[in-house]
């Protein structure tokens, strides 16, 4: 027992460390039914792929691979075995464990390499994990409409199996018990008994146990960088930003200050430089009030595109950020938005590099449901009119930090995303809670905006409390830019001032906060 709860606290604290940066299986779409089981169980260790990067998951799993997750899992150590097999040192150790019998699986070999029947497969996870799991024989047998080919010998195991909730049946109410299962299944099964076992197994005789909910554990996501020509359109699936082959993907890099206060920070050789330190993302910060678009409305969109331009030379995507802020509810301003909208996505349509943040902070009195929603749905129409499939970001109240609310009564659509704001100096576990709990309701987060400072631009800065929220950010593949890319007077500005924007810069260019940040492009 002690030995199961070291394991899954191994497991569990693999879920909670930044993971090892293995490239993700090309073949385990994010979306799923196994993929969080898979991932879960790479990043703890107890599975691998093959070397060609794929997990194959609707190949039949053999013997000789069940055994091994499974003693791994189980902590079991590799015995000499009776046969040069790869997997004869765990299946020895299995067999003597008694997690089955010598007929099951032959320690000579010759069928390590066979499908492991579910009968056999199921007999050996409740052994290893729920040894004193039981399940009373006139209810679980109901449940399972094939019961009838259940051989005799695994009656024990599979009612248990039913009763703890480790099986659950396919659609249809059967078993299989001949059959074999596919890798994916195998691993949802292993993941359901570790979990299980090491809740405390069922007393013998015992009734039934109601099956668990399982918590929602956030899941370690292995994520890609790259740009433009090596993702092409991005996508959202299950909550995460994918690239167009269906892929994790995250993007880090810089937001603008205001882009009508600091366009020199938006030329090619600016954002050319954060792409040196790795950075795939660019984010044009065009403020509609204080002087910017609202009132130069020509001039400023023309230096959006101009910024927009330079960044998709450099292959790297672009988010294009309506920065509302002192015009605190986006509906003021609606239908500026709307024409403004509809001409960049047209302009736009073809390349796969814009991302469109329609509204960047709401605040003063800004509702979700009668502002921020009703002005999301109508500026997301015209920009679908022009441009189908572009990710859109969609800010809440409170300064984008209310995603419950956006959680729970999120805009219809595809391929759009939640900003989340964070200050290093400011915000702390509790908007990370928040990040959790509304991903686990389906609803993606990008941190279009977070700085190393307080919520006011200054203060700090904070490395501590930022390399906490960028580590919590990385496990989870979320994506951000840090405000911002300037030389402005306040903590938060990257640059030294008075730093040119006509040449490479090097680490005597970057402030305390610009030389953390600019660490981090690459995770
Ligand atoms: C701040 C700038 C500061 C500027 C001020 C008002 O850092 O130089 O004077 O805006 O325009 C946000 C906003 C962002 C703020 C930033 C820091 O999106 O515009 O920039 N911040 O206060 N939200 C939370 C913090």
């Amino acid at each position: 027992m002690k030995k199961r709860l070291l394991i899954l606290s191994a497991l569990l604290l693999c879920l909670v460390l930044p993971v090892p940066r293995a490239a993700a299986f090309s073949d385990v779409a994010p979306s799923s039914w196994y993929a969080a089981a898979v991932g879960e169980m790479t990043a703890s260790g107890l599975l691998r792929g093959y070397e060609d990067g794929t997990f194959r998951p609707d190949r039949t799993i053999s013997g000789a691979e069940f055994v091994t997750i499974t003693a791994r899992a189980a902590g079991l150590a590799p015995r000499s075995g009776q046969c040069s097999h790869w997997a004869a040192g765990y299946t020895e150790a299995a067999l003597q464990a008694g997690w089955y019998d010598w007929d099951e699986l032959p320690p000579t070999g010759e069928t390590f390499d066979q499908p492991v029947p579910r009968q056999v497969a199921v007999k050996i996870l409740m052994k290893a994990f729920l040894p004193e799991a039981r399940g009373d024989y006139m209810t679980e047998s109901r449940k399972i409409a094939d019961f009838a080919q259940l051989d005799g010998r695994y009656y024990e195991a599979v009612l248990a199996a039913y009763a703890t909730g480790v099986v659950r049946g396919d659609s249809g109410g059967t078993f299989r018990p001949k059959s074999g299962l596919s890798r994916a299944e195998a691993c949802i099964l292993i993941q359901r008994a570790l979990q299980r076992g090491s809740a405390g197994p069922a007393g013998p005789g015992g009734p039934a146990q109601p099956e668990q909910p399982i918590a929602p554990v956030p899941q370690p996501v292995t994520t890609i960088q790259g740009g433009v020509s090596q993702n092409g359109w991005l996508q959202v699936i299950d909550a995460q930003l994918c690239n167009e082959a269906g892929q994790p993907v995250a993007l880090r890099g810089m937001s603008s200050h205001g882009l009508h206060w600091f366009p020199q920070y938006t030329n090619a050789q600016s954002i050319q430089n954060t792409a040196a330190y790795g950075a795939n993302v660019f984010r044009v910060a065009m403020y509609t009030g204080e002087g910017g678009y609202l009132s130069q409305p020509a001039a400023v969109k023309a230096q959006a595109i101009a910024a927009i331009d330079a960044a998709i030379a450099q292959d790297m995507y672009v988010i294009l950020d309506w920065h509302i802020l002192s015009d605190g509810s986006p509906f003021s301003h609606v239908t500026e938005a709307e024409a403004f909208f509809t001409e960049i996505a047209e302009r736009y349509q073809d390349s796969p590099a814009l991302l469109y943040e329609i509204c960047n902070e709401p605040n003063g009195g800004a509702t979700w449901a009668g502002d921020v929603k009703p002005y999301a749905q109508r500026v997301l129409a015209a920009i679908r009119a022009q441009s189908p499939k572009a990710v859109v970001l969609i800010g809440s109240p409170t300064w984008s930090q209310d995603i419950h609310l956006a959680a729970a009564d999120p805009v219809e659509g595809e391929n759009l995303l939640y900003t989340l704001h964070f200050y290093a100096g400011t915000h702390g576990a509790d908007l990370r809670s928040r990040i959790d709990s509304a991903r686990a309701a389906g609803t993606g987060i990008f941190v279009s905006e977070w700085g190393t400072s307080r919520a006011d631009g200054s203060g700090g800065v904070f490395i501590e409390e930022s390399k906490v929220w960028l580590d919590f950010l990385d496990q989870r593949g979320i994506s951000w830019c840090n405000w911002s890319l300037c030389d402005k007077n306040e903590t938060s500005a990257a640059l030294q001032p008075g730093t040119p924007a006509d040449r490479p810069w090097t680490g005597a260019d970057l402030t305390a906060s610009g030389s953390f940040v600019f660490s981090r492009f690459g995770g």
